[in-house]
């Protein structure tokens, strides 16, 4: 492993730390530096946290740069421009974790651009993990963050109005349109105006081996007041353990805060399962757990262990995740899945 100043100095003499040739050529059991993250909308994402990973910088600065990106697109299913809760308002959920298993979350957060850095101000900032509702934004106003206007972007507000029609709560099981390429993805639309997700999670290894990850989500369109899903919660929607590995979750997150999810797929790494088998056992734990239900639902797991092995899985077909270890290797990646 190079020596953290020495690879400065190898990035301050105008040399790529690492050769990127050889880099790739190294086996996967050794790659790094590396970040994946969920859905299409990873691919955009994981380009901004590359951009901090190969110049030799902190993983959780990656994955907080990463998912930015994804929080920023007003039009986009994460973020303000999102579907809003069933009384019209945007509430946003977010978590971060590093390699010391420092965390922070905030949840129920209304007006605020871009609630993984409220997240890791919570982490760096205060005795606390997490924040929620009118204190989450008053600290988050308090450190600086501008008070957005409290207006749904034109696409929730056609949607929420179509909504309404029925007010019926009823998720819409997120799956993608699979593309697999590397050019700019945007989210779309699903034919009723929903989207078809809602979440990024982002877990990333930098090039000293240290693990971070992040997650930030608008949740559940249309859900009730106050509903939290698994996103800010560690160990349901983010985990970190530095010895292992770090692992994310989409979609349903009543069903993976029943399992602990993440924190379930990083302990089975620990047990020596790789990262795709440890997603996979976790969805068998929901699908076990739901019966005849789990085909109602989705849930992808998504994992990288320390040798930067990465793999995902989902309870069915149409999940998808970003996978990026070099300035050309940022690529979606099916999901598998067992139903
Ligand atoms: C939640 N897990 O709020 C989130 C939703 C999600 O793609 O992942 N949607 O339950």
């Amino acid at each position: 492993m190079l020596h953290r100043r020495r690879f400065l100095q190898l990035g301050s003499l105008g040399l790529s730390a690492f050769s990127f040739s050889s880099f790739r050529s190294m086996p996967t059991a050794s790659r790094k530096p590396i970040v994946i993250s969920t859905w299409d909308a990873g691919i955009e994402a994981n380009k901004a946290a590359w951009k901090v990973l190969r110049n030799g910088g902190r993983a959780l600065d990656a994955v907080e740069q990463g998912v930015m990106v994804t929080e920023s697109s007003l039009n986009c299913c994460v973020g303000l421009g999102a579907n809003p809760d069933r009384d019209g308002h945007v509430t946003l959920d977010a978590c971060i974790m590093d390699e010391h298993a420092n965390c922070g979350s905030v949840a129920f957060l209304e007006r605020i651009k871009h609630p993984i850095s409220v997240a890791r101000r919570v982490m760096e900032k205060t005795p606390h993990v997490m924040l929620v509702g009118e204190g989450a934004q008053q600290f988050a106003v308090a450190e600086g963050f501008p008070l957005e206007l409290d207006k749904l972007s034109d696409d929730a507000k056609k949607s929420y109005e179509n909504w309404l029609k029925k007010s019926e709560y009823k998720p819409v099981i997120n799956i993608e349109n699979s593309k697999k390429s590397t050019a700019a993805v945007v989210p779309t639309r699903l034919e009723n105006g929903d989207w078809n997700h809602d979440t990024i999670g982002m877990v990333a290894m930098d090039a000293q081996g240290n693990l971070s990850g992040s997650c930030t989500t608008s949740g559940m369109a249309f859900k009730m007041r106050g509903r939290l899903g698994d996103s800010p919660i560690i160990g349901a929607g983010l985990y970190v353990d530095n010895e292992v590995g770090a692992a994310t979750a989409t979609g349903q997150g009543e069903d993976v805060i029943r399992i602990c999810g993440t924190h379930l797929v990083v302990e089975l790494m620990r047990q020596g399962l790789s990262p795709e088998n440890a997603c996979k056992k976790a969805v068998e734990r929901i699908i076990r757990i739901k019966g005849a239900k789990a085909k109602e639902i989705q849930v992808g797991f998504i994992a990288i262990n320390k040798r930067g092995e990465y793999g995902g899985y989902c309870i069915q077909k149409g999940f998808n995740f970003a996978v990026c270890y070099a300035d050309d290797k940022n690529f979606l990646v099916d999901g598998k899945y067992i139903l």
